[in-house]
């Protein structure tokens, strides 16, 4: 029998498994006998899609009705993770959806825990970028997310013996039904040749030609983002690359099967994997063409639309804000001079003076290893055309400097767009510093440092350029779904109010000394940490107990972000509990998560030692199950919305100075774990929002780094002035939890011993300390409990919603 239509409005439950009946036959192609469990997904996607589809047409038509402003948001990663709980939540439809299933005998969890998590990023940097485009949509900002469709996001990982394997990740295994294929929005990119100059009659310069010597196509998908209760819909386009020529015919018919396809696996090839490293770039010549190939796709397609709406060029800084998170999206600088200049006629001033209104940079990180840039000799053979804009733009900001009053040959060397030291090579934070209007760090202590160090020349150069904007977070996926117990406690306390401005759960601050919500809030937590609990248990077959304090760390694993402090005062803890039995030990579950780069030696061997002391911690009776150590392998977005919400000690412990800002810390206060940190990053200012006594600081200030690395500092006399951390360190190198082999951890040990860049030795002492004040506090239920509620309700200030208003009324000028 034929199914009836059903209108894409309702919310009935009867009527919404109807439309789920209607998806399954006429567009899957299957009826419910014989429905696969990813066949019940793909239809209750398409429902939520269609739903939104026309939120999204009118988002987009109403933005050039009213010839808005639109935001550019240009970012090599978006780590989006699962989309339909997102959709279906913030269109106010999960329960009634989760209803309709059940009437078609599907479970909503079973499915939902189907949809692949999107990987499409590393960490921070692109988790930043995924929840941006939801507050985006929230505060109703008119905007385009701007990036690349990786066929293999970031990679698997598995342990073996506990050592990290990568395996590939393969998201888009079942299709993808979230996203449009727009093949109308193709586009030429080139690469390499030549640059021809065209002169006039009386053989004056008239313009360039940068004629390629090879072309990929970009081909468009876009996926709908949706904002809290579908206020606006914007859209997230990721960029394909196909071949020009898929067969080259002529060496297929001359036998050359293999050649006849070397163009389709090199295009291919561009837009197959995310490089898996984030805070160390790895200077492959693939990376930058990645780099361009999106940039100049995305470029070409918002010069496009704005000619389409304005004829004109002229206007774009009024009606386009073009924002490159972090330097990887730079070359975009030199593609829209290229573009202006060379195709639309514009003189090089106008060009210059047009980016610089229309372009602003987010820089994400201090570290050396992670600054961008490409050997001139590269850059110029892929990108001719774009290396003699780059010399240009050189010779006008080093003609800038040369007039300011005050500035010397060295600061000429290190403004300069062109490094010199050895070979030399485009500094791309510095082309996207002369190129923005707004340069903006991400927490307070980062601006501060951006001045003081990597762009303290620049900086003096164009002093009203850089500014702050701390990190959010989107309570909406890191709350609201990830933690329904606390979403629906806090509605009971104090209304929903907060659902839509999220300050109002300040209210909640009064409910902290209120015996009787404590106790709910407990329940809350304890249900979380069961469900934790099972996961660890699925996971690696460890059972937790839920009423030990879970302490977690979940993030990259990089020798600055000391998960190796973590595992030696785990290796002390062992020790103190074996030599005191009878103690009162407050039980604990040390949870571990992250990925390594792949090439990345010390991070590996960090997360084989964090196995290894598992084992051993975990497999020893006189412990008692007083102490566990737990590392969740494949850790990704999907993972860390059940380990967030566990959690009662949020782990945030790196050399200060060297985090940027750290999101993960604000996931995690939000859901009421209480911090044990450094004063790093936005740990700074959350200890602002909740309150000296409410979380727990510990180590070196980012300034008493400083001045050690200036004084000399000798990490082994540390070392031997401190009984635990000696005894930790020689359990380890004697081979106590690697007895098959003893000198594993030798490398590890003797970077300790021998310049210990990340002052692992220095905070050592105090960060046991402050682990024990940690156990202080949580022998006194009530007392960690208030502190819990109060973290939670202090982190209004986190939410990406402020994040972005921010943005849209500081860099963009955009209304809000
Ligand atoms: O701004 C987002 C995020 C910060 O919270 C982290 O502190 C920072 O490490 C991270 N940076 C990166 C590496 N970036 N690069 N290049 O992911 O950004």
């Amino acid at each position: 029998t034929e199914l009836p239509r059903p209108s894409p409005k309702s919310s009935d439950p009867a009527e919404l498994a109807e439309e789920v009946l209607y998806c399954l036959t006429y567009r899957i192609g299957k009826n419910a006998s014989v429905a696969t469990r990813h066949d019940w997904l793909t239809a209750a996607i398409q429902v939520v899609r269609d739903r939104v589809i026309e939120r999204w047409i009118e988002s987009t038509k109403a933005a050039y009705d009213t010839k808005a402003k639109r935001v550019y948001y240009l970012s090599m990663e978006f780590l989006i993770g699962r989309l339909m709980r997102d959709a279906f939540s913030n269109i106010g439809m999960l329960e009634d959806m989760r209803k309709a299933l059940a009437t078609l005998g599907v479970d909503i969890e079973t499915i939902a825990a189907l949809e692949p998590d999107a990987a499409l990023g590393n960490g921070g940097l692109g988790r930043l970028a995924a929840c941006f485009m939801e507050s985006m949509a929230t505060v109703n900002v008119p905007a385009h997310g701007y990036g690349i469709r990786y066929v293999h996001g970031l990679f698997r990982q598995e342990f073996s013996d506990g050592w990290q394997v990568e395996l590939p990740e393969t998201w888009l295994d079942h299709g993808n039904p979230w996203e449009f294929e727009r093949r109308e929005r193709s586009i030429e990119i080139g690469f390499g040749g030549t640059v021809q100059s065209v002169t006039d009659a009386k053989g004056r310069l008239e313009r360039h030609v940068w004629k390629p010597n090879h072309s990929v196509i970009a081909v468009a998908y876009d996926t709908p983002v949706v904002g809290w209760r579908g206020a606006r819909v914007n859209t997230l386009r990721l960029w394909s690359a196909l071949p020009v020529d898929p067969i080259m015919l002529a060496a297929f018919n001359a036998g050359d099967h293999i050649g006849a396809l070397r163009e389709s696996n090199m295009a291919e090839a561009l837009t197959r994997v995310l490089y898996p490293a984030d805070s160390h770039i790895e200077g492959q010549e693939l990376r930058l063409r990645q780099e361009y190939f999106f940039s100049a796709a995305s470029l070409q397609d918002i010069i496009h639309r704005h000619l389409g709406q304005y004829g004109e060029l002229l206007s774009l800084p009024d009606k386009a804000a073009i924002h490159m998170n972090d330097t990887h999206p730079a070359i975009a600088v030199a593609e829209l001079m290229r573009l202006l200049m060379d195709v639309h006629g514009h003189d090089f001033d106008t060009a210059w003076d047009i980016s610089k209104r229309t372009f602003a940079y987010t820089n994400h990180t201090l570290l050396p290893e992670a600054l961008e840039s490409w050997p001139v000799t590269v850059f110029e053979r892929l990108l001719p055309r774009h290396m003699q804009i780059v010399y240009a733009i050189n010779a006008q900001v080093l003609h800038e400097a040369r007039a300011k009053e005050g500035f010397t040959d060295a600061h000429i060397r290190s403004i300069s767009l062109i490094g010199e030291d050895g070979e030399r090579r485009v500094r791309m934070g510095n082309l996207a510093f002369a190129a923005s209007h707004s340069i903006n760090g991400v927490s307070a202590l980062h601006t501060d440092l951006m001045k003081q160090t990597v762009f303290h020349d620049l900086h003096m150069l164009y002093p009203d350029r850089i500014n702050n904007k701390t990190n959010g977070i989107t309570p909406r996926r890191w709350m609201m779904q990830a933690n329904p117990g606390l979403t629906s406690l806090v509605r009971e306390a104090i209304g929903d109010g907060f659902l839509d401005d999220i300050e109002k759960i300040s209210e909640l601050d009064k409910f902290a000394d209120d015996a009787a919500f404590r106790e709910k809030f407990a329940a809350v937590k304890r249900a979380n940490k069961e469900r934790m609990a099972t996961l660890a248990h699925e996971r690696t077959g460890a059972w937790i107990d839920p009423s030990a304090m879970f302490d977690i760390q979940i993030k990259r694993i990089h020798e600055y972000k000391r998960q190796l402090l973590n595992i030696l005062e785990a290796v002390a803890l062992y020790d103190q509990i074996r030599s005191n039995p009878d103690k009162d030990w407050v039980p604990r579950v040390k949870l571990f998560g992250g990925k390594a780069a792949p090439s990345y030696h010390n991070a590996k061997l960090i997360i084989k030692l964090a196995n290894d002391v598992s084992r051993a911690i975990n497999g020893d009776p006189s412990v008692r199950g007083l102490l566990k150590v737990v590392f969740m392998p494949n850790y990704n977005v999907s993972m860390a919305e059940v380990m967030v919400p566990s959690a009662d000690l949020s782990e945030q412990i790196s050399t200060a100075g060297l985090e940027a800002s750290g999101t993960g810390n604000m996931k995690f206060a939000l859901n009421g774990a209480i911090t044990i940190g450094t004063l790093d990053g936005a740990n700074v200012e959350i200890k602002e929002c909740v309150g000296d006594d409410n979380i727990v600081i510990f180590g070196l200030t980012a300034e008493e780094v400083a001045e050690r690395r200036a004084g000399g500092y000798e990490p082994r006399a540390i070392i031997e002035g401190s009984p635990e951390l000696s005894q930790a360190l020689s359990a380890i190198s004697s081979g106590v939890f690697s007895p098959d082999d003893p000198n594993r951890y030798r490398d590890l040990i003797d970077g300790l011993y021998n310049h210990d860049w990340f002052m692992v030795a220095a905070d050592f002492d105090a960060f046991c300390k402050a682990q024990r004040e940690v156990d202080q506090l949580w022998r006194n239920s009530p007392q960690w409990l208030s502190k819990a509620i109060r973290n939670t309700a202090r982190m209004a200030f986190f939410s990406s919603d402020r994040t972005i208003r921010q943005y849209a009324r500081e860099i963009w000028n955009v209304p809000v």
